[in-house]
């Protein structure tokens, strides 16, 4: 679809509306945006946007839809919002912010999906990338829109980009070179009703691709391997479990690469700085991904040892008076959570707890494993936790109103050999703005506390 001459409404101004609109008004197209909070000041967006643009908040008329020719969505915003449906029932496209950057960007792209540790082997990917190409965007759910930077990209640029299934709801063209879906476990089941549903949205991150394309998929998950049936890229699966005739495993303390009859030992656990197994899998994803987007292995190798971790997953924040705390805002639903309980070596204080997603807790409290001293609740799941703790058992809880509690209380409690772990297994929306500014205000309260 060509955009020069058309109408467009952006919807959203998060950041990733903010830079779809700018983006779009550069290529001299019309832009509006919307938002449908009426409580936002349009002076403040139009700061953001840098640029004179209409903005239409609050709820939006059947009328006024008529006048767009397409509309762009913020991840943030379900297909199933009624205004959006408005748009859907006249006909007009809707894209997602990814199409839209997609559409404008050129280079390669690297896309990464999945449940959990997205963000990890995305950033992993990004530091590898920058050891072989001087022109590097790591972009998308991890915080950066794509959108942002989609004028910025050369015919030699690679992109590597984390995408959300929000994100892949509404994407037409995109088409990576080589994708990856890292793990399916329940998450965001509030937007996508059923737990096939959100697998069959993921799965679109390689609907575009063709046999010349490559898809990286975990062979130690069921539902993850059996989609290589279901796509026209080739395979490319990685295993921490198994050895793999053709793949990305681990063999011992050795990362391999084995293909067309060749085996080649990328790094051994002496190379690497993540802990815990969900991290040797995202540095088996990220070889994966590296490796078929044409990276020479001693890049591979130098990113690797380069690469030291992500802020908020299970980051060290400090030890005062002998307690360690520890970071984990991004463990925003119950499996990212667990990786966070497993990761502790010590008895453990943990703070849990925020946005109700309609999640499980029974395998997270499962997962406790006699480490967890006391359980600190916060938020909407604060009670439906607590219930689910009492069923399996443990009763050590305390309910507190503010993070800032939750802190004062572990360290009011916590004796020297402990750790306190800030892992809510919930998005933080409501309390906070996002997982980002609850770590970063966990780490604030820590620092206080020196
Ligand atoms: N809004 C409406 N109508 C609605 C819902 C929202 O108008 O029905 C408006 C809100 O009033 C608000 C705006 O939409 O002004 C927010 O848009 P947004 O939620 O898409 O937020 P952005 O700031 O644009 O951030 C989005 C992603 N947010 C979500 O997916 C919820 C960010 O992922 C992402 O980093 C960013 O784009 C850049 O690509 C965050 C996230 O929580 C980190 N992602 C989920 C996750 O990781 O689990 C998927």
């Amino acid at each position: 679809m060509e955009l020069k001459g058309k109408r467009v409404m952006v919807a959203g101004t998060g950041i990733s509306g903010i830079g779809a609109a700018r983006l779009l008004m550069e290529s001299g197209i019309t832009t509006v945006l919307y938002d449908g909070n009426d409580k936002l000041e349009k002076k403040e967006i139009i700061d953001r946007v840098g640029r004179p643009v209409e903005v239409i908040l609050g709820e939006l008329t059947d009328e006024a839809v008529k006048g767009f020719d397409m509309m762009v969505l913020s991840p943030g915003i379900s297909v199933n919002a009624p205004f959006v449906q408005k748009f859907t029932k006249e006909g007009i496209p809707v894209w997602s912010e990814i199409e839209l950057a997609y559409y404008f960007s050129r280079g390669e792209i690297a896309a990464i999906t999945g449940t959990n540790g997205k963000t990890t082997t995305t950033a992993l990917v990004g530091e590898i990338a920058r050891c072989a190409c001087d022109s590097v965007f790591v972009v998308g759910n991890i915080g950066i829109p794509y959108t942002n930077v989609a004028l910025d990209t050369k015919e030699d640029s690679m992109i590597v980009a984390e995408i959300s299934s929000f994100q892949l709801e509404t994407i037409h063209d995109f088409c990576p070179k080589v994708s990856a879906i890292l793990n399916i476990t329940p998450d965001h089941l509030d937007r996508h009703g059923t737990v096939e549903c959100y697998a069959d949205t993921k799965l679109k991150i390689a609907m575009n691709q063709t046999k010349d394309h490559f898809c990286v998929l975990n062979y130690d998950d069921a539902t993850t391997r059996a989609m290589a049936d279901k796509i026209e890229a080739v395979p490319v699966f990685f295993s921490r479990l198994e050895t793999l005739d053709q793949g990305v495993y681990l063999d011992g303390d050795q990362f391999v690469v084995a293909w067309g009859g060749e085996k080649q030992v990328i790094c051994t656990m002496d190379d690497i700085h993540l802990l815990g197994g969900h991290n040797h899998e995202n540095i088996l994803a990220a070889i994966g991904l590296t490796y078929f987007m044409g990276i020479k292995s001693e890049a591979i190798l130098e990113g690797i040892r380069k690469f030291k971790g992500v802020a908020h997953r299970i980051e060290y924040v400090a030890e005062i008076n002998g307690v360690a705390y520890y970071n984990d805002s991004k463990g925003t639903n119950p499996d990212a959570a667990i990786k966070g309980i497993q990761a502790m070596n010590r008895p453990t204080y943990l703070i849990g707890g925020g946005y109700d997603k309609k999640s499980a807790y029974d395998e997270w409290i499962d997962a406790f494993d006699g480490k967890v001293k006391e359980l600190i609740l916060l938020g909407q799941t604060a009670e439906k936790i607590a219930k689910t703790a009492k069923e399996h058992g443990f009763d050590q809880i305390v309910m507190v109103e503010s993070l800032e509690e939750a802190v004062q209380y572990a360290a009011e409690h916590a004796k020297e050999g402990d750790a306190v772990l800030l892992s809510p297994a919930c998005a933080s929306w409501g309390m906070f703005k996002n997982y980002e500014v609850r770590g970063d205000q966990f780490k604030e309260f820590v620092h206080k506390l020196a």
